[in-house]
């Protein structure tokens, strides 16, 4: 059997990170780990070809390659989904498709016209697909009740990638979240009781990426990788010694709950084990925004000073803020910007709140009568409410736009980000340097930061950028001489968020464009 895996395209937003991609030379920032992961569970001697829409375009060879089309997506991805659908159906293939969009929202899959539509997660799936289809059933819905065991689900077929599209590889430890924040799909997708991969198993999945050759950031998967803390503890403590055996090949990257600023312990496994940058959720500074959207957590500890503990113990924070909630009052954009210079938080995240379809909110908007026939937006520059808010649209997309100017005007995403890494700790290999160098005779010259070839020509291009061609060049050269003196092992990191910000200072340059395009009334109103 010959199977076509397709990733639709993403449409263009905060997270396509354009400039990133093009300082790096790469071509999008992550792997479809879905479909990968859907690759090998499939029979071992079907034929595999991956076309990801993000890093290329489908082929008439494909096509007519293909017997079996199959498809995945999320939200964002519907359009390019629903349009493939129809191109496989004129092409008269098999088409099956499954993921995240395809299992909360069925109808529109259908409507498509795919033959198999699967929802839920393959581990539980694809046996019945596999007997359905084997049996020759030509079409239906596969829908086991219940969720996998994590110990089914096998390592995924990195090699049908090709790596050096992207900037960081994915993998996935847990589904699920114990939380159960109103807005969000998780609990719907994939439960609220954290399931797990054994610590083995997650070794395999890096040892196989390593083999690939991978030296890069690794990105976690998981809707919350301290959901349950022992078991994140146990899959630590395996990895740190086997990044250590390995040569410290790998830095990660995943989302966890802000309660993680209070287990100082656990922020200490995170960074020996080399994780670099941890998503939060904060949703809003507001606590009656917390207590109206369940995010409970959020308020058991000052938030703040769980954000600035993580920080200080020298793991990163990208925090993301959601503006549009039922609670909301006016001038949250500002409370959001006042909250994000407190405490030195550069790289912010910041939407419009969206109603994902079959979520806790969206039934009760539904109840409410609130829900517009607005699609779901991917886009920060171009976000509308998908229902109606409390409080005037206009007033809130005003204030939400002010905060983007705010938060991403270069000159004060900089400052943030210099007083960010002064605060952080120096790294694990500085401190032991620091030990060895107190022995006499022992001290040896170094760099202060790893060299790979792409990353030193994204250096030079950053460097010509922010340090030569834009008006704030002086600043630039001033912080960078203030990191290099006060915290030098954390250039490398200090110069990759100054790099982040270049996607940061196109959308707020997008957005305002639009603005002004749109008339002044929007910046001025709020
Ligand atoms: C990594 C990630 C991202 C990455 C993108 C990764 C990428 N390039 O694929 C980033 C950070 C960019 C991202 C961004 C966003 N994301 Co996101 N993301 C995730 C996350 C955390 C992991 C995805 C993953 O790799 N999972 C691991 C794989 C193994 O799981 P899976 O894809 O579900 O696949 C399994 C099954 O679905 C099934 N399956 C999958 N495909 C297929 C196909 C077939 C044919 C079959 C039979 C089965 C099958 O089998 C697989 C194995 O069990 C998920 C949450 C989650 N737990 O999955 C959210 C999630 C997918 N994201 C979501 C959202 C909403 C977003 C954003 C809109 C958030 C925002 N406000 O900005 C943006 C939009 C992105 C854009 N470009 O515009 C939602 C999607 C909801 C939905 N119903 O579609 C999710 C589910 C999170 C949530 N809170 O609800 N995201
Ligand atoms: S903590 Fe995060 S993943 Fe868990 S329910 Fe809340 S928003 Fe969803």
């Amino acid at each position: 059997m010959r199977v076509l895996l397709i990733n639709p395209e993403f449409p263009s937003s905060f997270w396509s990170l354009q400039q990133s991609c093009e300082l790096l030379g790469r071509k999008t920032l992550m792997p479809p780990l879905g479909l990968i992961t859907l690759a090998a569970l499939l029979p071992g001697d079907w034929e595999m070809r991956l076309a990801d829409l993000n890093t290329r375009q489908l082929r008439p060879d494909d096509w007519d390659w293909a017997e079996l089309v199959m498809l995945s997506g999320m939200i964002v991805q519907r359009d390019g989904l629903l349009n493939l659908i129809r191109e496989a159906k004129q092409r008269h293939k098999t088409v099956v498709v499954g993921g995240p969009y395809p299992t909360s929202v069925p109808q529109d899959i259908l409507e498509a016209g795919a033959d198999f539509l699967v929802r839920g997660e393959g581990e539980n799936t694809i046996p019945f697909w596999l007997a359905a289809w084997r049996a020759g059933e030509t079409h239906g819905v596969i829908e086991p009740a219940g969720r996998p065991d994590m110990s089914l689900s096998p390592v995924p077929r990195f090699d049908l990638l090709n790596l050096d599209d992207y900037i960081i590889a994915g993998i996935q430890t847990s589904r699920g979240c114990p939380f159960n924040c109103e807005f969000c799909d998780i609990v719907n997708l994939y439960g609220r009781k954290p399931r797990y991969k054994s610590p083995d198993q997650v070794l395999a999945e890096l040892e196989t990426l390593f083999d690939l050759g991978w030296r890069r950031e690794v990105f976690i998967c998981d809707d919350n990788f301290i959901g349950n803390h022992s078991h994140a503890r146990a899959i630590l403590k395996k990895l740190i010694p086997w990044m250590g055996s390995h040569g410290e090949p790998f830095s990660f990257w995943t989302q966890a709950s802000a309660n993680l600023g209070h287990h100082a312990d656990l922020v200490d496994l995170l960074t020996a084990a080399n994780f670099s940058n941890v998503f939060i959720g904060v949703e809003s500074p507001d606590e009656a925004v917390l207590t109206g959207n369940r995010k409970y957590q959020n308020l058991k500890n000052p938030l703040g000073q769980s954000l600035t503990n993580i920080i200080a113990n020298g793991l990163g924070v990208v925090p993301s803020f959601i503006m549009g909630f039922d609670q909301e009052t006016r001038g949250a954009g500002d409370r959001i910007c006042a909250f994000v210079e407190q405490h030195n938080l550069p790289s912010v995240m910041l939407n419009l709140l969206q109603a994902l379809p079959n979520t806790a909110l969206w039934d009760r908007l539904q109840r409410e009568n609130r829900l517009t026939e607005t699609p779901v937006s991917a886009d920060m520059i171009d976000a509308s409410f998908n229902f109606l808010p409390t409080r005037p649209a206009p007033e809130i997309a005003a204030e939400y736009i002010r905060a983007v100017d705010h938060l991403y005007e270069p000159t004060k995403y900089l400052a943030r980000t210099y007083r960010y890494f002064l605060t952080m700790r120096p790294t694990r290999a500085a401190a032991a340097r620091k030990r060895q160098e107190r022995k006499p005779g022992n001290r040896k010259p170094r760099l202060p930061f790893n060299t790979h070839r792409e990353d030193l020509s994204a250096l030079l291009k950053l460097v010509w950028r922010q340090g030569v061609v834009a008006d704030y060049r002086r600043q630039f050269w001033r912080q960078l001489l203030g990191i290099y003196r006060e915290n030098p092992s954390r250039m490398a990191k200090y110069l990759e968020k100054c790099a982040l910000g270049e996607n940061l200072f196109r959308i707020r340059e997008s957005l305002l464009a639009r603005a002004t395009q749109a008339g002044p009334t929007n910046l001025d109103r709020a």
